[in-house]
C-alpha cells in the first residue's frame, strides 16, 4: 500500500490519484460503490460523489463533503479513508454492517477540485476556488461563504481579494451550485450533512450567522458531546464542540447553516487535527491516526441517526 507514486491512505494524494482511486473503489466493490458526476468546476474538472450502500433502494442517507477548502488536505484524506473502511469492514464490523444495511452514504471526496489542484501545483496555502472575479485581479471565491444562508450578512466577505470572499451572489460558483442541486434533489433521503475542514479540533453545528440557537440545539449538543467523547477514546485527542458563531467565529453563507435551514436537522462540521502546531501542513504520519479517531465520531453520529 505504501509504494512510491501510488495512491496511499497514509499519504496525501493529488487529484489525479484520487480520480483513479474512485475508479478502483467501483471496480473492487461494484455492488456497493457507484460514482455520480454531480457537475463540473470552473476549470472543467468533474465533481464526483461516491454512493456507498445499496444501489437502487431509497433509504436514509448521510451526505459528507471534504476539501471545500483547498489547503485542508487532511479532509479529502478522511473521505478516502471513510470509503475504504466502509467497504472493507462491511460484513466484518457489526456497526458498519448495520449502518450500510440500512442507509446510504453520499461522499464528495474533493469539493473544491480546482483549488485542490492549485494547492498541489502553485500555492500550498490556497483556500478558495479558482474562478475569476469581475473588476478585480484577485482570483477565487470562498465556497464556504457562497451558500444561501444569510449570505453577505457578515461584512468582511465583500472583498474579492479576501480569503473569505463570498462570491458575487449566493450559489454564484459552479461547485456550490452542483452541490446544492444534488442535495436539494435528494432531500427526501438525506438526514445528515457533515462537512470536513481543518484545523482546530472542533465539532461545530448551526448557527454561524446568528447567536440564535437552532430548535434542536440540545440534541445536536448531545450528539456532538458523545461523538467527541468517542473520538477521544482512541488517542485522547480533545475536541471542543458548539455552535459555529460562539465556538469558532461568526460566518454567513456556510454550507452547514444552509443545509440546516433547508431542513436537514443534523448538520455538523468537523475541524480536524491539529490545534495549530502544524496547522494545514499536518504531517503525513498523522493522517491515519486522524482518520481512525474521526471515524469513531462519524460512526456514532450515523448510528444515532439510524435510531432516531
Ligand atoms: N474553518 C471554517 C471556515 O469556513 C466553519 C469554519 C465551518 C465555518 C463550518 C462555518 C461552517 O472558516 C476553516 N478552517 O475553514
Ligand atoms: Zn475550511
Amino acid at each position: 500500500e505504501d509504494i512510491p507514486g501510488r495512491h496511499s491512505y497514509a499519504k496525501y494524494n493529488n487529484w489525479e490519484k484520487i480520480v483513479a482511486w474512485t475508479e478502483k473503489m467501483m471496480d473492487k466493490h461494484p455492488e456497493m460503490v457507484s460514482r455520480i458526476k454531480i457537475g463540473s468546476t470552473v476549470e472543467n474538472n468533474p465533481l464526483y460523489v461516491l454512493k456507498i450502500g445499496e444501489k437502487n433502494e431509497k433509504r436514509k442517507a448521510i451526505f459528507m463533503d471534504c476539501g471545500i477548502h483547498a489547503r485542508e488536505w487532511v479532509s479529502p484524506a478522511f473521505c478516502q479513508w471513510f470509503v475504504y473502511q466502509a467497504t472493507k469492514t462491511y460484513g466484518r464490523n457489526k456497526i458498519m454492517t448495520k449502518l450500510l444495511d440500512r442507509m446510504n452514504f453520499y461522499i464528495l471526496p474533493v469539493f473544491n477540485v480546482d483549488g485542490y489542484i492549485w494547492s498541489w501545483t502553485k500555492n500550498r496555502m490556497w483556500r478558495k476556488n479558482r474562478s475569476k472575479n469581475q473588476n478585480s485581479k484577485c482570483i477565487g471565491t470562498d465556497l464556504n461563504r457562497n451558500f444561501n444562508a444569510s449570505w453577505n450578512s457578515i461584512s468582511d466577505t465583500k472583498n474579492p481579494c479576501a480569503e473569505n470572499y463570498r462570491g458575487s451572489a449566493p450559489e454564484s460558483e459552479k461547485e456550490t451550485k452542483a452541490v446544492t442541486d444534488f442535495i436539494r434533489s435528494h432531500l427526501n433521503e438525506i438526514k445528515v450533512y457533515i462537512t470536513f475542514h481543518s484545523y482546530s479540533q472542533m465539532l461545530l453545528f448551526p448557527y454561524g450567522y446568528t447567536s440564535k440557537l437552532p430548535p434542536n440545539h440540545d440534541v445536536l449538543a448531545k450528539v456532538a458531546k458523545i461523538g467527541t467523547d468517542a473520538l477521544s477514546t482512541r488517542y485522547e485527542t480533545r475536541y471542543i464542540y458548539g455552535p459555529i458563531k460562539s465556538t469558532i467565529y461568526p460566518t454567513s453563507g456556510s454550507s452547514l447553516d444552509w443545509a440546516y435551514d433547508l431542513g436537514i436537522k443534523y448538520t455538523f462540521a468537523f475541524e480536524l487535527r491539529d490545534k495549530g502546531k502544524y496547522g494545514f501542513l499536518l504531517p503525513e504520519s498523522q493522517i491515519k491516526p486522524t482518520c481512525r479517531e474521526t471515524m469513531l465520531a462519524v460512526k456514532f453520529i450515523a448510528k444515532y441517526i439510524l435510531k432516531h
